[in-house]
């Protein structure tokens, strides 16, 4: 029987992009199904009604939810490609830094876009020092897991785009000269052709931050 491979996500979402890439990296065919998160789909509150959010991965009618175990199915599921390595040791170390992008480093950079004052001062300095920690990570390394791109790079992708679209939106200087292995690493993970092919617009994406932007800091 043919498998039967659809994921729900949106057309901007880090989360969805990250089960994009992994379907890509492992050439797997897939059915994409655009959410409207504002008026969500009825499939979508019956496959995640937990949390209600995507990306759903639904493999042969079995939905799967949460970006991070959607990718460790994906691996389980669909040998080749591995995006994680075999040694426990380093299976762990990959999963601590997805862990400090989704915990840590994305809702501190989500703080330096949406708060004001001194709680942005405080978010922008909590990001700057999340990023030195991704810089160390890098040391003498091309990816994170080394030479090919595994799971860490998926999950820590967004930096590689969203972080040069807030930067426009806010006129901050986030990354700056300051982190030159994560500059080198975002450049090199960008021009992965699976990466490159399935970017978000960079004008839609400009489009769609400024507005959020402007409605976390209305004009006084
Ligand atoms: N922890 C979740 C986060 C997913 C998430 O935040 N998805 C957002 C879109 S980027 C969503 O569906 N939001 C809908 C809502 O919050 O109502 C994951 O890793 O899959």
């Amino acid at each position: 029987m043919a498998e039967e491979v659809k994921l729900l996500k949106t057309w901007s979402s880090a989360f969805g992009l990250r089960v994009v890439w992994a379907l890509k990296l492992k050439g797997i065919p897939y059915e994409a199904i655009d959410e409207d998160l504002s008026n969500k789909s009825a499939l979508l509150l019956q496959y995640n009604p937990v949390h209600k959010k995507i990306p759903v991965l639904v493999h042969n009618g079995n939905p799967i939810s949460e970006s991070l175990v959607i990718l460790e199915y994906i691996d389980e599921t669909w040998k080749q490609n591995p995006i994680l390595p075999q040694d426990p040791l380093h299976r762990a170390r990959e999963r601590f830094w997805a862990k400090f992008n989704d915990e840590k480093l994305l809702p501190s950079a989500w703080g330096a876009f949406t708060k004001e004052g001194k709680d942005r001062e405080e978010a922008m300095a909590a990001t700057m020092e999340n990023l030195k920690f991704v810089e160390e990570e890098l040391k003498g390394k091309k990816f994170f897991n080394g030479e090919k791109i595994g799971l860490v790079d998926l999950v820590f992708g967004w930096l590689a785009n969203l972080i040069s679209i807030f930067e426009e939106v806010t006129g901050f200087n986030i990354v700056g000269d300051g982190y030159p292995l994560l500059s080198a690493w975002m450049q090199e993970f960008s021009e992965l052709p699976v990466i490159k092919d399935t970017w978000p617009p960079r004008d839609k994406m400009i489009i769609k931050y400024q507005a959020l932007y402007d409605k976390y800091h209305p004009a006084k």
